[in-house]
Formats: C-alpha cells, sequence, structure tokens
C-alpha cells in the first residue's frame, strides 16, 4: 500500500510540473484527487483496517491529500502570474477612450456658470403630475396653453414631464423667496421627430425672485451663459413669446451656428433657433408660490440644453444624441 501511494504522488508531481495550462491541472485534480481517483478508492478500504492501521494510514492519506492541493495551488498561482508577465503591454490597444455625453458636458458647464452667478442647483422628478406641470403655471384644466405640449399621461393619473418649469413652484415652495435657483433635467413630449425635435431632450430652468429683478437682469445673464458657453459673442435676438406662467414672454433665439445662420434642416430654413424662452414670473405663479407679489418679482427661462449641445457640437441632427450610434458621435469634436 505505502509503495503505490508513494508512486500516486511521485506521478501526480511529475504531472503537476509538466502541465502548462489551467484547464489541465483542473483534471490533474481531479484525478488523483476527485471521487473517482485511486487515491479515494485506497481511502475507501480504510473500514476494512485495524484501528492501528486506520490510525497510522488516516493520518498518511490526509497528509498526501494536503500535499497534492498545495502542490496544484502553487502551480496554479505560477501559471496565473506567468499569463501575467507574458502580457504584452507594447501591443495597440483595441478601444477608444469615451466621453461624457454632449449634453451631460453642457449641462455641467450651464450650472457652474450660473452657480458662480449665485444660483443654486435643484432638481425635481421626471414623473410628476398635473399640478406642477400645469395648474402651478397658470395653466388650468382644459386651457388651450396646454395644447403647447403633447404630455405623455400615464397610466397612474401622473405625466412625464413637459418641462423643467415643474421646478418653479416646488423650488418657491420649498425655499420662499428671495431665491436663485437652476434645474436641469430630462422632458419628454410626443413629438414629430425632425432635426431639432426629439421626444426626450433636456432642459434648464432658471429663475430669480427678488425684490428688484428686471427683464435687463435676463438679458444679462443669458448673455454672459451663452458667451461662455460658446467662448465667443453668439448673435441672440429676442422677440414676443406666450407663455401662460410668464409677463411679459419672450423667445430668445440663437444664430443657427451649424449653417451661419443661412439656413439649413436644423433651424428649419429659418437661419435662427429657438433656445430659450424667457420672460418675468406671471403674479398668480408667485401667489401659487406663497410669495407675495406686491412684495417680489422675478424673470424665469427654460434653456433648451439638447438644442445647446447641438450648437457647441456643430450636431446637425438632434436624433444623434440619443442614439447610442458612436459611429455618428465620433464624427464631432466632443471634448
Ligand atoms: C417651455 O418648455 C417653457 N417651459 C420655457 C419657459 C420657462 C418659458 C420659463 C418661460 C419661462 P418651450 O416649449 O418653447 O418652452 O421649450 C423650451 C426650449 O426647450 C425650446 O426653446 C427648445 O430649445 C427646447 N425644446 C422644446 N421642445 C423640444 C424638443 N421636442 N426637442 C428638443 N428641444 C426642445
Amino acid at each position: 500500500m505505502k509503495e503505490k501511494l508513494k508512486k500516486l504522488v511521485s506521478d501526480a508531481i511529475t504531472e503537476i510540473n509538466a502541465t502548462s495550462k489551467e484547464a489541465d491541472l483542473l483534471n490533474i485534480k481531479s484525478k488523483y484527487l476527485g471521487k473517482k481517483s485511486e487515491l479515494n478508492t485506497l481511502m475507501s478500504s480504510l473500514k476494512d483496517m485495524s484501528s492501528s492501521e486506520k490510525k497510522e494510514y488516516g493520518s498518511l492519506f490526509n497528509q498526501i491529500k494536503k500535499e497534492l492541493e498545495a502542490k496544484i495551488n502553487s502551480r496554479l498561482d505560477e501559471l496565473n502570474n506567468q499569463v501575467k508577465f507574458n502580457f504584452d503591454n507594447t501591443l495597440p490597444a483595441h478601444y477608444s477612450k469615451g466621453s461624457l455625453h454632449p449634453v451631460t458636458i453642457v449641462a455641467k458647464e450651464v450650472t457652474d456658470i450660473l452657480k458662480r452667478m449665485g444660483f443654486t442647483v435643484v432638481v425635481g422628478p421626471e414623473m410628476d403630475d398635473d399640478y406642477h406641470n400645469f395648474v402651478a403655471l397658470n395653466i388650468p384644466e382644459n386651457h388651450p396653453a396646454r395644447d403647447m405640449q403633447d404630455t405623455y399621461w400615464l397610466s397612474n393619473g401622473k405625466l412625464l414631464r413637459g418641462h423643467t418649469s415643474t421646478n418653479q413652484v416646488r423650488a418657491m415652495q420649498n425655499y420662499g423667496a428671495p431665491i436663485r435657483i437652476c434645474a436641469p433635467g430630462r422632458c419628454f413630449r410626443n413629438e414629430d421627430l425632425d432635426a431639432c425635435h426629439e421626444n426626450t431632450f433636456f432642459q434648464l430652468e432658471g429663475m430669480v425672485i427678488d425684490k428688484q429683478v428686471s427683464i435687463n437682469n435676463l438679458i444679462y445673464v443669458m448673455r454672459e451663459l451663452l458667451k461662455e458657453v460658446f467662448k465667443t459673442d453668439v448673435q441672440v435676438r429676442l422677440r414676443p413669446g406666450f407663455f401662460p406662467f410668464v409677463e411679459p414672454g419672450f423667445e430668445l433665439d440663437c444664430s443657427c451656428l451649424i449653417c451661419g445662420g443661412k439656413g439649413c434642416p436644423t433651424c428649419k430654413n429659418s437661419g435662427w433657433l429657438e433656445l430659450c424662452p424667457c420672460g418675468m414670473i406671471h403674479p398668480n405663479v408667485l401667489k401659487e408660490g406663497g410669495i407675495d407679489p406686491n412684495e417680489y418679482m422675478g424673470f424665469a427661462f427654460g434653456l433648451g440644453l439638447t438644442r445647446l449641445a447641438m450648437m457647441k457640437y456643430k450636431i446637425n441632427d438632434i436624433r444623434v444624441l440619443n442614439s447610442g450610434d458612436l459611429r455618428r458621435l465620433n464624427e464631432f469634436d466632443i471634448k
């Protein structure tokens, strides 16, 4: 028996040392230590031995098992280290370095600029209610202005917010006046998709309420913001715009940077892109937020972040941004 065991150990060690593959090592383990191994068969003869033999062979079997297990594990470590050592790190890498999404970059840039101007960043829910999306913003049930957004209604009676203006009254009620907040976030509308309309896009709401706030302050903030984002003066124009939650209301358009203002599919051939509606907050909205319109006034704006990213990176079709198609995204110089 002892001779048999001696040979078994020496055969196993020879095989372990000769192998260079992890899979072969596992086969050797099963061959010498598994259920059907010779060692296991020999061990089953323990029950027929005398008690002194049982003691002697029992400990011998255990010793052999431990020895072979240790040998296998150390060979496994050796093989793993060899693999690491053999790795040729001079070979060219076949992966490309990713970047943040253009909208994420622009959102961070804009919020950083606004933070420096004293704005606090807040976030609101993407699934919101009729009250915050409409009623609180001076758009009661059946008001025709509801048609400005083709809203996604949910079976639980809630909706996917159509704009970040949902944050206006929520912030007024939470923090009171004076206040300066901005709220970036995803919005949803059942749109006919084209080069500048998506059903899922990003806006950034801005709101300032204080005792003395004017349209001049609003224009200053918008101009500084765009100047910093584009690193150059960009042509903008203000024209009257109607939103029930501001009075007066404006549309701020930016000259289309894709075509240089000549007209293209991105700007629907107008040379201008609607970027940021804005206006002085309607007294009804201030009241709804628990703020006295005789004491306080404010302005708000709803910056189209996705369109801003398009202008900044000269992305001519908005659909690229949600597509996840790296071949298209790689065409743009995103840093
Ligand atoms: C609004 O959503 C108002 N809540 C903005 C506002 C805030 C007005 C505060 C006054 C005061 P509008 O629907 O125009 O407005 O959308 C604002 C901006 O979001 C647009 O100028 C545009 O840049 C962007 N936007 C709107 N719809 C889409 C869309 N389907 N795809 C991409 N961007 C869009």
